[in-house]
């Protein structure tokens, strides 16, 4: 200070008033905004915490995803937030911000009107800060469970967004009624994702607004099996697709028959399986796209039936005359037959 000029040719003018020490290497932007700021000074934003919620309001028990954001200060801010509710209940303490955000899921939030703070840690670049309060409401009435059941053989995973199912662990949620959930199904490595039952149906991500207590169900399959067929018996090799073996088995499990009463007089040529528990085995695996007419259940008089009535050949209204389940996606003749041919190419 004040031996070569700088700023412009004039020399350092000998005031300071405030002195700002910092705990970390500058970046070349800081380092060259200073520079220029030359006897101006630099006077630093106060650090700004914005706190949000995913959701507002939420049923008792439901996980509800707090959000500080921090502006202001100088350069990147580090350090963390501590969320508290009412003044005194901790709801996630010390997270590290990550950005210039963090995030708290909590779902402990007893009924009743709430005041959520975030406070910020502060850190050489920023000040400590709090944000306003955020008044939240936990509803008392409409919290709807929304459950997820895992079948098959095969393994992978569930999630909910908003969140509050990870399953996991974590396989229920109740949710405010009329909240639009969208569920996610991942299949572990060496595993397939067969497909939804129940609140859901297909095999794509599953949106269902929560309007009573609902489950859906997802299976999943040895990735060996994939791509799922109908070919119950497993003789690859002519006909693959048949009547009275594939066919007679897919309704006779639909009917919950097991053992050899699922097989009896059903395996055809060359068969890759013939053991009844373990063609029981392959129909769990592959349930979920039996539901031929996508209502969510594979039943024997509709989904079975229509499928046995394909294999036998018959075609139009054959198919699907006193088939089509309640709540079909899936009801016309010819969605049913390119559905079902699907399964069989
Ligand atoms: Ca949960
Ligand atoms: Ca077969
Ligand atoms: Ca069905």
């Amino acid at each position: 200070m004040g031996g070569e000029p700088a700023c412009g040719g004039q020399f350092f003018g000998g005031l300071i008033d405030e002195l700002t020490l910092f705990d970390r290497a500058l970046s070349a932007q800081e380092v060259s905004v200073l520079y220029n700021a030359c006897d101006a000074g630099i006077c630093q934003p106060a650090t700004v915490v914005a706190l949000t919620a995913n959701l507002e309001p939420t049923a008792p028990g439901q996980t509800v995803v707090f959000t500080a954001v921090v502006t202001g200060g100088f350069g990147s801010p580090t350090g963390t937030v501590d969320f508290v509710a009412d003044g005194a209940t901790p709801l996630c303490t010390g997270v590290p911000l990550a950005g210039n955000q963090a995030a708290c899921s909590a779902d402990i939030l007893p009924t009743g009107s709430h005041s959520i703070v975030a406070a910020y840690s502060g850190d050489g670049g920023h000040s400590a800060a709090a944000s306003p309060p955020l008044s939240h409401t936990v509803g008392d009435s409409s919290n709807l469970l929304l459950t997820v059941t895992k079948g098959g053989t095969g393994g992978g995973a569930v999630a909910s967004n908003p969140p509050g199912i990870e399953c996991g662990g974590d396989c229920s949620e109740p949710y405010a009624a009329a909240t639009a959930v969208t569920l996610t199904a991942t299949a572990d490595t060496g595993s397939v994702f067969s497909g939804w039952l129940g609140a859901c149906t297909g095999r794509g991500p599953c949106n269902v607004v929560v309007g009573a207590a609902m489950n859906a169900a997802a299976t999943f399959a040895p990735a060996a099996l994939a791509p799922l067929r109908i070919d119950i018996d497993g003789n690859g090799n002519g006909p693959p697709y048949d009547a009275l073996t594939d066919g007679l088995m897919v309704i006779r499990h639909l009917f919950g028959l097991t053992g050899p009463s699922l097989t009896a007089g059903a395996i055809g040529d060359n068969p890759a399986r013939t053991d009844p528990a373990a063609i029981a085995t392959y129909l769990n695996d592959i349930l979920p796209i039996l539901d031929v007419d996508g209502n969510g259940q594979a039943d024997a008089l509709t989904d079975g039936l229509m499928i046995l009535r394909y294999l036998f050949g018959l075609q139009g209204n054959a198919v699907i005359a006193g088939a089509i389940g309640d709540g079909a996606t899936r009801s016309d003749a010819g969605q049913i037959e390119t559905y079902i041919q699907s399964l069989m190419p």
